[in-house]
């Protein structure tokens, strides 16, 4: 699969992973659904400082979208206009650019599976985040790709790299349910 081929195939991906309601558009409320799943699946009551993190953070991410797409607030976006930012993104930025946006998710989701504390994900932690968003890819394999200095943590730089990599069509880990 080429690079192109492979970011158009995540972003539809991602699209259908926000779609919650299964209507072709992406709305706030998917956003909001799609962060309860994942609270739920960590077994985090939704009330904690934590869920209430990733809570915030993807609808947060809906509404720099919407703003992207110079739309008013409650407006739903469309698969072309989702592209479209997701390209503009990557076209301005490179594709750290489109997981900048995803960076406050990203925060929260290392929050949620941080057992001890320090801030970061080690390896066992990051089998909880995988458990969490549903995924069945080689742990291990992904955590050692991710894991660019080798430290044997993930930190948030090093994970928001990796899903900007992962839609850049140069990282087989898909880390935020796709
Ligand atoms: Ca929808
Ligand atoms: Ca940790
Ligand atoms: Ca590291």
């Amino acid at each position: 699969m080429s690079n192109k081929t492979a970011q158009a195939e995540r972003l539809r991906q991602r699209f259908a992973l926000y779609d919650t309601d299964g209507d072709g558009r992406i709305e706030r409320g998917d956003l909001e659904a799609e962060a309860r799943r994942i609270v739920e699946a960590f077994g985090e009551p939704e009330n904690s400082p934590k869920a209430q993190a990733l809570l915030q953070a993807y609808p947060h991410m809906w509404d720099y979208m919407t703003q992207q797409a110079g739309l008013d607030a409650g407006q739903s976006l469309t698969f072309e206009q989702f592209v479209e930012i997701a390209d503009t993104q990557m076209l301005s930025q490179g594709a750290i650019g489109f997981s900048t946006m995803l960076r406050p998710s990203i925060r929260a989701m290392v929050d949620l599976c941080d057992v001890d504390g320090d801030g970061e994900v080690d390896q066992q932690e990051f089998r909880k985040w995988l458990g969490a968003i549903g995924s069945d890819i080689d742990a291990d394999e992904a955590f050692r790709k991710v894991d660019t200095d080798g430290s044997g943590r993930l930190s948030v730089d090093e994970l928001v790299a990796a899903v900007g990599k992962y839609h850049a069509g140069e990282l087989d880990a898909p880390l935020l349910g796709v």
